[in-house]
């Protein structure tokens, strides 16, 4: 597909800061397509054959980064066929990406983001709901151990790039710590300020 025919909306912050929770409120009002780089990656960790599948599961259990290569055929191929199949352009794009190498591969060879959703959370919050998620979520990486190396891996690798797009003027930041609805409140406020 050609970059012209699609917008991307990165959708980014800490493990835990509610990205996931509010790109469905979108998806609901706004239409978007909402491609998770984490959910895809554990989709194809599952898939049957995926010559990934081993290489996934410990990446993610480690809080680390998967190599660029395989989350970016993943979101290529999502993005394909939800233009071909469901003749849909807007994406968000959750969780990704978190590396600063990543960002330049995805915006080079398949498409520029339109700007960047980043939801700020401190570490105390994003802990008590993941530990809480971790209850029920069967996640390989919501216990003590493995969320504290996904903020370290936030903290040095994946919020540079947060800065990076920050640099470009290219980042709307929401404040995240507030109710599910109070977070949306603000979510909707600046992006139809941005659209319009
Ligand atoms: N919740 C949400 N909002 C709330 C609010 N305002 N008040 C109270 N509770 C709130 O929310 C997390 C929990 O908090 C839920 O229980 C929710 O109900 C509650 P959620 O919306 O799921 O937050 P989200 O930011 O999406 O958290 P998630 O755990 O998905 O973030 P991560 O960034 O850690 O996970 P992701 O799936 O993106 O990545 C997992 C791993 O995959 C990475 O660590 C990495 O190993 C790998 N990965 C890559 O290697 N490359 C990639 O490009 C992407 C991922
Ligand atoms: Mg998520």
């Amino acid at each position: 597909f050609s970059p012209k025919e699609v917008s991307v909306i990165f959708v980014l912050g800490g493990p835990g800061a509610g990205k996931g929770t509010q790109c469905a409120n979108l998806v609901r009002d706004f239409g978007f397509v909402h491609l998770s780089a984490g959910d895809l990656l554990r989709e194809e960790q599952n898939r049957e054959g995926s010559e990934f599948g081993e290489l996934i599961k410990t990446y993610i259990r480690e809080g680390k980064i998967v190599p660029m290569e395989v989350t970016v055929a993943l979101l290529e191929n999502a993005m394909k066929d939800a233009i071909t199949k469901q003749g849909k352009s807007k994406f968000l794009i959750d969780g990704f990406p978190r590396k600063l190498d990543q960002a330049h591969k995805f915006e080079d060879e398949v498409c520029p983001s339109a700007f960047t959703l980043f939801f700020d959370c401190p570490e105390e919050v994003m802990l008590q709901r993941l530990l809480k998620r971790g209850e029920t979520s069967g996640r390989i990486d919501d216990n003590i151990e493995s969320i504290k190396k996904r903020f370290q891996t936030f903290r040095d690798t994946s919020y540079p790039v947060v800065e990076y797009f920050r640099s470009q003027g290219k980042v709307i930041d929401i404040k995240a710590t507030s109710t599910p609805e109070g977070v949306y409140e603000q979510v909707k406020k600046e992006l139809v300020e941005k659209l319009n």
